[in-house]
């Protein structure tokens, strides 16, 4: 069933072409500086807060970060589990995560399975996801035990993503993990996008405007940046970052138009005189 949150996003995707999300990690913010970020997300035109980490071990201070960026802003925040210890109840929604490429069965339905019930019982709106690891990875493919796909094997990643699309999940997220050195490839999500009919996420490394823009020309619907924000030093370069992912979108229905009409144009000019 979709919900209001699913909703917004897709609405919000519809409108702009693509959309851009923040990751805020609990482990790497105290209560107060994660107040002080949420004031100035609320500034920002990023669209949803992701809340949630590779190393999320105390649902206490999840709970009171949650709680401080819900005082202050009005999108929503999307809770981004690592393990059962990262959900929580004051959050909005839930990416209802499986790690695809896990050899350990934890992290593909064992988390899961404990968590649900919690879900339930917080009424949080469960957002079924396809998490597939590439690239380097980071502690996210070390954590979840991901057998990561090489930035070189697209079609792998079209494999994995097409197995979450055909198992009803209505998002994949390709992750070459926070703070990777490298963002997925271009022709990487080009490939995956070409074969895929649910919503597309890339997050991971992505640390200025063009590779932004880069991502989202390539396919990328959802676009996560975590650690820009921390490292930018200016709000201008997090505001840019958003820009770009707009201008991408913008860029990407324009080509699409223009595709468009040049088929309409040339199935008029070819039509049999009778
Ligand atoms: C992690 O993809 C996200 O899940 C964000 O990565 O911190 O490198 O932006 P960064």
């Amino acid at each position: 069933m979709v919900g209001s949150v699913e909703k917004h996003l897709l609405e919000r995707i519809q409108a702009d072409d693509a959309i851009h999300l923040t990751l805020v990690d609990p482990e790497k913010v105290s209560v107060g500086s994660a107040s002080n970020l949420a004031k100035r997300l609320a500034r920002s035109e990023t669209t949803a807060i992701m809340v949630g980490g590779s190393t999320t071990n105390s649902t206490v201070h999840l709970d009171k970060v949650v709680k401080a960026i819900k005082s202050d802003i009005q999108i929503p925040v999307i809770l981004f589990p690592n393990n059962v210890t990262g959900i929580s109840q004051y959050a909005d929604a839930i990416w209802f995560m499986s790690l695809l490429n896990s050899v350990d069965p934890y992290f593909l339905v064992g988390a899961q399975i404990l968590g649900a019930p919690l879900v339930k019982k917080f009424s949080l709106e469960a957002l079924p996801l396809g998490y597939i690891i590439v690239g380097e990875g980071g502690t996210a493919g070390i954590v979840g035990r991901a057998v990561s796909i090489p930035y070189k094997k697209p079609e792998l990643a079209v494999a994995h993503a097409l197995a979450a699309q055909y198992l009803g999940m209505r998002f994949v997220y390709l992750e070459a993990g926070s703070g990777a050195n490298q963002p997925v490839p271009s022709a990487m999500i080009r490939t995956v996008k070409d074969a895929l009919d649910v919503i597309l996420i890339v997050g991971g490394g992505i640390r200025g405007s063009e590779q932004a823009r880069a991502v989202v020309t390539a396919g990328a619907d959802i676009v996560v940046t975590g650690n820009i924000i921390e490292e930018a030093g200016s709000e201008g370069e997090f505001e840019k970052l958003i820009e770009a992912v707009k201008d991408g979108g913008a860029a990407r229905s324009r080509c699409r138009n223009e595709q468009l009409q040049s088929f309409r144009h040339k199935k008029l000019s070819t039509k049999p005189l009778t």
